[in-house]
């Protein structure tokens, strides 16, 4: 699964602009025809709702447009290069490589960012006629395209994960509640890279995740490893598919919540709604009573499905809204927590002009701002405080005499004994 890549765009560049002359009979020498260069195509990045990974840049991470063709005698423009499209999945951002800054945040199908311009075609020597010359013996070379490296980062934005064993039907679910197309097969890892859909539930959207099959030993790595799991930590709300083909679905039930709890103790409390799936097999519905009875004694809502027939999607889908809807965002990702030393309240320092000491200390200048000097008991309370800090022991030592001034913030004391 990546999550980040950097590729490489190139616009085409610009053709170049042609000198030539018309050569008609009887004119020896006819006026400047060169024509213009073709501009140079585009590199654009579109939006593809069908495409949820960025796997495709494992193959192939540069990408150039078309250049410009040149201009040509008798006027004749050069072609333009034709444009290079890069198709990108939905929650893809643009950053410029080098500041980190967001160039583009492409989210709806269909959307478009120009991710390297064509050049401009030069111009041809027809274009530099002038009174003074009329026959220019000059043409533009065209503009080089731009290029640059971009980094592209895929936020996969999923309200509600699909998860479950492999075979249990998770990515059928997902092609009968959203417009996905996600590769259906009778056999185990089929899915290898989640899928993403929207569901239209009243007048709301939903996005779910079809998650590849989750095995024992999962959340170690095994299976197809754990990356996508992260793509569910920031799902609120987890559908747990139950294989109603099974032979032993509250076993499989029981292992993936395991593993989802050892791959990440937050994930294994999130909110979960349980569906047992294939409730058309004969077999299922044997089942169901029994799932039903030990689901909601685990106090999870459970409800029998069927991607086959559709029994029971759309109480289904009310079910994931009304508790979506009940449910705080997921916790953000930690951070790191950052430990600084505390800084010594007590410290202080004595510092002497003469006559006058000077007292600097956070805890004692504070002392001295909320003491009422007015009375005897608050000016004692204070003096016990400078013993205690190892002040008038320090003031002492600093040959204080009687009748001398303390300065303690705003404060001006006169020592006595
Ligand atoms: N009878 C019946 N078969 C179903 C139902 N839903 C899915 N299947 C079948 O179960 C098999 C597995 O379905 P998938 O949707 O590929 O299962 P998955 O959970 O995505 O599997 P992995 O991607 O391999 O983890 C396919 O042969 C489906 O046709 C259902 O409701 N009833
Ligand atoms: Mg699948």
């Amino acid at each position: 699964m990546l999550d980040e890549v950097k590729i490489y765009v190139k616009g085409g560049d610009g053709g170049a602009g042609a000198v030539a002359f018309r050569r008609e009979k009887y004119v020896p020498l006819g006026g400047p025809s060169g024509g213009d260069g073709g501009k140079g195509g585009d590199v654009l990045f579109v939006v593809d709702p069908r495409l949820s990974t960025l796997a495709a840049f494992q193959k192939r991470v540069h990408f150039k447009a078309e250049s410009g063709k040149h201009g040509s005698s008798n006027n004749k423009t050069g072609a333009s290069g034709s444009d290079h499209t890069v198709y990108l999945p939905p929650g893809s951002i643009v950053r410029d490589i080098d500041t980190g800054q967001v160039l583009a945040d492409l989210v709806k199908p269909g959307q478009h960012f120009l991710a390297a311009q064509g050049g401009r075609g030069g111009r041809g020597n027809s274009r530099f006629k002038t009174s003074t010359n009329q026959a220019p013996r000059m043409a533009e070379k065209g503009e080089l395209g731009q290029e640059r490296w971009l980094l592209i980062e895929l936020k996969l934005i999923a309200d509600v994960g699909i998860v479950g064993v492999p075979n249990a039907g998770k990515s059928t679910l997902l092609s009968v509640i959203s417009a996905a197309r996600p590769k259906i097969a009778p056999y185990p890892f089929t899915t290898l890279e989640p899928n993403l859909g929207v569901a239209i539930v009243g007048d709301r959207e939903l996005v779910f995740a079809d998650i590849p099959g989750l095995v024992e030993g999962a959340h170690a790595g095994v299976g197809l490893g754990h990356s996508f799991l992260k793509h569910i930590q920031r799902t609120r709300l987890l559908i747990h598919l139950l294989d109603g083909a099974s032979s032993n679905p509250m076993g499989d039930f029981v292992q993936i919540s395991t593993e989802l709890a050892l791959y990440d103790e937050s994930l294994g409390k999130r909110p979960q709604i349980v569906a047992l799936n294939k409730i058309d097999l004969p077999q299922a519905q044997e089942l169901w009573p029994e799932i039903k009875e030990e689901i909601s004694g685990h106090g999870l809502p459970v409800v029998a499905i069927s991607g086959a027939t559709h029994q029971g999607i759309q109480d289904l889908l009310n079910l994931a809204l009304e508790s979506y809807d009940s449910l705080p965002e997921p916790e953000q990702e930690p951070t790191i927590p950052v430990f600084r030393p505390k800084e010594d309240e007590d410290l202080f320092q004595v510092t002497r002009e003469g006559d006058v000491f000077r007292v600097t200390g956070k805890r004692i200048e504070r002392a001295a701002a909320v003491t009422y000097w007015q009375y005897d008991e608050a000016v004692l309370r204070f003096q016990r405080i400078l013993a205690a800090l190892g002040i008038t022991d320090a003031l002492i030592a600093a040959g204080i005499r009687v009748g001398d001034t303390v300065l303690i913030g705003d404060y001006e004391l006169e020592w006595a004994e």
